[in-house]
């Protein structure tokens, strides 16, 4: 593949609304940009880490920084033939997986487009259509969470996901399944809030016929996740404590969770989660694609990566108005029927930048050539 070029915009994004969960709130998304252009083509993808290190160690800060210092340069430097090559190339660098995602989500995205093939098939996604469903935050009252889960419900998603906290979980669990019923495909996110010793609570939730608890213990924990798992009959889904293949290799043979959520940006790029997909296929674990309340860009790709088929719980890649006032591609992600989303067919992630929308939220922009300066 031929690289010329990598530019780095950075962005502010208000959301619509405030989105809360048990490690702070949300309410702009402080993000990157990068594109990468070679044979008249652009290649697109965002990262997805946050302004502030609550749901990992990474935020936009590092992001950049990793970007521009280490790993820009060290593909300007090479010459790959496929986005897989990345994977080795980065090695040598330790962590900062969002910061690789986001390179290697837009060599993944330009492959596709010299290739003239959508990034689902340059993936080998078979899927045309993918079932989505929703992330609902913390609201101050109760009530308050059952105004949205009814919003969400009317539009078709196919997932209600609630996020819990210690001393805002029972009591909501108990009145969204008494109001809309146990024929809800409803499941709990707990972000790593509670420890093994509030093992009751889980017990009683079992009560509630939950699809799957959602990283309940630490965020790097898979030891007390099996202790956990051996003692409610939910189903544990891991999100923060998987990294890599070889993370969800053993989260699997200690019997950590039962379900895996595969989030692009923390497990480091397209191709270590189709290597998570497979390995999960291969040991029936289901996967689902979280999300980290991308606009557009980061949407196309999960949407890609959920056309694979062990993919068979619907994901938290809702439609670009859950967040957005306006989205930054055109056109903008919408539920092609309720539920349901399309996967594109036209050249690499199917949606294209509006750079005059981007430049609304700009808040720095710079750019790379091949040569390794910095050209502004
Ligand atoms: O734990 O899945 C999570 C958002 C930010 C950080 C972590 C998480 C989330 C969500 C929202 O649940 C997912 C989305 O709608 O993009
Ligand atoms: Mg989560």
């Amino acid at each position: 593949m031929r690289i010329e070029s990598v530019e780095l915009q950075q962005l502010r994004m208000p959301l619509k609304s405030k989105f809360e969960t048990s490690f702070g709130n949300i309410s702009v998304k402080d993000f990157i940009i990068v594109s990468i252009h070679g044979e008249g083509k652009t290649g697109y993808a965002e990262s997805v880490a946050l302004e502030y290190p609550m749901y990992s160690e990474e935020t936009t800060g590092t992001v950049f920084y990793m970007l521009e210092t280490f790993l820009i340069p060290k593909l300007l430097e090479s010459n790959i033939s496929s986005p897989e090559e990345l994977s080795n190339l980065f090695a040598p660098i330790r962590r900062n997986n969002m910061a690789k995602a986001a390179l290697e989500g837009a060599v993944w995205d330009l492959y596709a487009k010299q290739k003239g093939i959508s990034l689902a098939n340059a993936l080998g996604g078979k899927k045309s259509t993918i079932d989505v469903g929703v992330s609902i935050g913390i609201e101050p009252t109760v009530d308050e969470v059952l105004i949205k889960v009814e919003e969400f419900l009317s539009e078709g998603y196919k997932k209600i996901k609630i996020k819990i906290k210690p001393g805002f979980d029972i009591e909501l669990i108990s009145a969204i399944r008494k109001r809309f019923g146990y024929s809800v495909p409803l499941m709990a996110d707990a972000n790593s809030a509670y420890t093994l010793n509030q093992v009751d609570i889980f017990k009683e939730l079992d009560q509630f016929n939950l699809m799957m608890i959602e990283q309940p213990l630490e965020h790097d924990d898979i030891i007390d996740h099996a202790k956990l798992q051996k003692q409610i009959s939910t189903p544990i889904c891991l999100d923060e404590s998987i990294h890599s293949a070889d993370d969800a290799r053993k989260a699997i043979e200690l019997g950590s969770c039962k379900i895996i959520n595969i989030k692009i940006g923390r497990v480091g790029g397209l191709y270590e989660s189709k290597k998570i997909h497979d390995l999960c296929m291969a040991n029936q674990i289901p996967v689902w694609c979280g999300g980290m309340i991308e606009t557009g860009i980061g949407r196309a790709h999960n949407i890609a990566i959920t056309s694979l088929p062990n993919f068979t719980i619907p994901g938290d890649t809702s439609a670009s108005n859950r967040y957005w006032d306006e989205d930054i591609v055109s056109p903008e992600v919408m539920l092609s029927n309720p539920g349901i989303l399309d996967v594109p067919t036209s050249h690499g992630i199917g949606y294209e930048i509006d750079q005059n929308k981007v430049n609304k939220f700009l808040v720095q922009k710079k750019s790379f050539k091949r040569n390794n300066s910095i050209v502004g």
